[in-house]
């Protein structure tokens, strides 16, 4: 058997898969909690979207074969930090710093390290805030890649991802820079909307 096959079944073993999907739920248990805490505190919506997913086999796969890493599961476990990958997306800027703040608080969490993409985003115009975590299955400690973003962020990521993160096109410069032009208009948004919200919280106008 090859070792491109092997790796796939490898990665598709029901055990593989459970642990990886029970590392995505205990960080999303936790951000339902975190969600319920401080909405109340806040009295204002906090999170507006959990979502988690485990990297297929072959986007894994390819990851791998992209970075020149040796095809095994065991080097995927180690360089890999998104096989489980966990995404939430809040209303405001400052949300996404406090919420990385709190996670990075929890005891039974390691940080691994921490990409601020919102304060540097990527050339293609990419914003978002990722913590690799460590955290506890079983006997194991797991990586997950959670990618913080607010909303107006996730819109645009989303579309990007469709349209030109991973094309093979040729000839997408001009869409690319396109995209980078809304991204800088969606940086302008976010930080108009954290204005805004602060003013009328000073007014003492709460949400209904
Ligand atoms: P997919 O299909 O979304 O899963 P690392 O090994 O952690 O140091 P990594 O993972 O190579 O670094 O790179 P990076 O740049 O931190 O990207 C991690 C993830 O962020 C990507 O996963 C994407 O989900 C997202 N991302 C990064 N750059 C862009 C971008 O320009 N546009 C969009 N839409 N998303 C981006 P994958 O595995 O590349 O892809």
């Amino acid at each position: 058997m090859n070792q491109e096959l092997a790796f796939i079944q490898g990665m598709e073993q029901k055990e593989f898969q459970h642990t990886y999907e029970e590392a995505c739920k205990l960080v999303v248990e936790r951000l339902k909690k975190i969600n319920e805490e401080i909405s109340l505190q806040k009295d204002r919506k906090y999170i507006k979207d959990i979502s988690f997913r485990v990297k297929e086999p072959n986007s894994c796969l390819s990851k791998m074969q992209k970075k020149g890493y040796k095809i095994s599961l065991e080097i995927a476990k180690e360089k890999l930090n998104d096989i489980a990958g966990v995404r939430a997306v809040c209303y405001f800027l400052d949300d996404v710093y406090q919420l990385a703040e709190i996670l990075a608080g929890y005891s039974d969490f390691e940080v691994v390290k921490r990409k601020d993409y919102v304060k540097k985003p990527k050339a293609s115009g990419y914003q978002s805030l990722h913590l690799i975590l460590k955290v506890p299955v079983g006997t194991e400690l797991v990586k997950v890649e959670v990618q913080l973003r607010t909303r107006a962020m996730d819109f645009w990521a989303d579309i990007e991802h469709h349209f030109i993160y991973k094309t093979k096109e040729v000839g997408m410069e001009v869409f690319e820079k396109e995209f980078l032009k809304c991204s800088k208009s969606i940086q302008k948004i976010d930080r108009q909307m954290l204005k805004i919200r602060r003013k009328l919280e000073a007014a003492g106008i709460r949400a209904c």
